[in-house]
């Protein structure tokens, strides 16, 4: 499992909190929107759109409130990420 995430940019930065709230350790990518390695082809395979955060578990999951309730659900990280998308 990796975040791909940004400390300065919100979305990405809840989650961060959530890790921690939730004394996880999970291993970080920093990408900096600022700049445009973000565009490169090796992220763009992670998030067509090239924004963060993205959380790899062997899926790409690309929504904050989903990734959130990765670590506390009880069904798939697929059916979790796909009913916050749709709330
Ligand atoms: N639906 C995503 C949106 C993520 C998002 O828009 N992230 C912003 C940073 S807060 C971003 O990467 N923006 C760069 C861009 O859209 O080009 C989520 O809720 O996590």
């Amino acid at each position: 499992m990796k975040l791909y995430h940004y400390p300065a940019a919100q979305d990405p930065w809840r989650v961060s909190f959530f890790i921690t709230e939730k004394g996880l350790t999970i291993p970080s990518v920093m990408v900096d929107l600022a700049k445009p390695g973000r565009f490169a082809p090796t992220f763009r395979v992670l998030n067509l759109f090239c924004a963060i955060p993205v959380l790899e578990t062997g899926r790409r999951h690309h929504d904050q409130r989903g990734i959130c309730h990765l670590p506390l659900s009880g069904g798939t990280a697929a059916a979790q990420s796909i009913a916050r998308w749709c709330l």
